[in-house]
Parts: C-alpha cells; sequence; structure tokens
C-alpha cells in the first residue's frame, strides 16, 4: 500500500522556493511519511552512492524502525550513520534506523550526526535528473517502495558532501 504525493508535496514546498530541495515528493506507509528521497550524482568510476531524505516521519504512537533496503540500481544498501571523530567524519553501518512515535528524522546530506542509505556496488553513475525506485521495509509499516530523486544540491551542504567519501 503506498501514496505518491508528489502534486500535493509540490504545492506544499512553494514557499519553501529559496531552499535547495524546493521541488519534493512523498511517499507513505501506515503512519510513516517518506519525504523527498533523493541522491547526488556521483563521479564516472565511483562505486558508491548515497540516498537522503528530506526526512522520515513518524505519525503513529507507535515507534518504528527501518530494517533494509533495496534497489536495482545497486548491488546492495546499507542504512550508515555519520559521527564525527575529532575533525574527521566517518561512518558506520547500522543494523536499523530507529524512528520514534510522533518524531521527524532529518536525513538530509551533509549533516554531521545524520543517517543515510549507502548503495553499494552502482551499476551505473547516478546522474542528474535520473530516477530510480527503492523499497524500504519497515518493522510496523512493512514495505514501501519510493522513488528516488537524482538532483545537484545548491546549498551549503556541498562541500561536506564532497568529502563525504565512502
Ligand atoms: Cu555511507
Amino acid at each position: 500500500m503506498r501514496t505518491c504525493l508528489t502534486r500535493r508535496c509540490v504545492l506544499l514546498a512553494m514557499p519553501l522556493l529559496a531552499s535547495p530541495l524546493a521541488w519534493a515528493h512523498g511517499f507513505r506507509a501506515g503512519d510513516l511519511r517518506v519525504d523527498h528521497p533523493y541522491a547526488l550524482p556521483t563521479r564516472p568510476g565511483l562505486s558508491t552512492g548515497a540516498v537522503y531524505f528530506r526526512g522520515i516521519r513518524n505519525t503513529g504512537a507507535s515507534a518504528d524502525r527501518l530494517l533494509s533496503a533495496t534497489t536495482p540500481v545497486a548491488a546492495g544498501v546499507e542504512i550508515h550513520q555519520m559521527q564525527m571523530q575529532g575533525e574527521v567524519m566517518r561512518m558506520r553501518a547500522v543494523p536499523a534506523l530507529e524512528l520514534p512515535a510522533g518524531a521527524t528524522v532529518p536525513l538530509r546530506h551533509g549533516s554531521p550526526d545524520g543517517h543515510h542509505l549507502m548503495l553499494r556496488d552502482l551499476k551505473a553513475p547516478l546522474r542528474d535528473g535520473d530516477r530510480f525506485p527503492v523499497t524500504l521495509t519497515f518493522e510496523r509499516a512493512g514495505v514501501l517502495e519510493v522513488m528516488v530523486w537524482v538532483q545537484t544540491p545548491r546549498g551549503p551542504s556541498d562541500k561536506a558532501e564532497r568529502e563525504h567519501a565512502h
């Protein structure tokens, strides 16, 4: 059961035109709202990429968890968490992403302690304007396929992202 809220989200996003992610799309499963899945273009020869979200909102009264993800464009998907270790930003794979009841978990690029989905062994570079599906499996809300938009961000996070090496 999945619903694309594209038109509604675009309308809601209109006052946010200054935002680097002004054109948004979203999906829902049960109590979860998955807001604007996106990925950054990858350089040729790079075998990994990352999927981000404007956020995942749990509108329900029970906590949920993102357990896993798959996509046809990569051999594997891992849930990664960024962590500052001294001056260096590192990432590690985590078994699940916690989605507390009534909370929105931001998953934007460039966040020093944020999460992302890491795409392992990309079959082709991700190009600006591409769209590709990712299937998310949640503990409570079940399985949800979302469409990821590949886009070049225009914002202060660019530098952090360029330094985000897997
Ligand atoms: Cu990563």
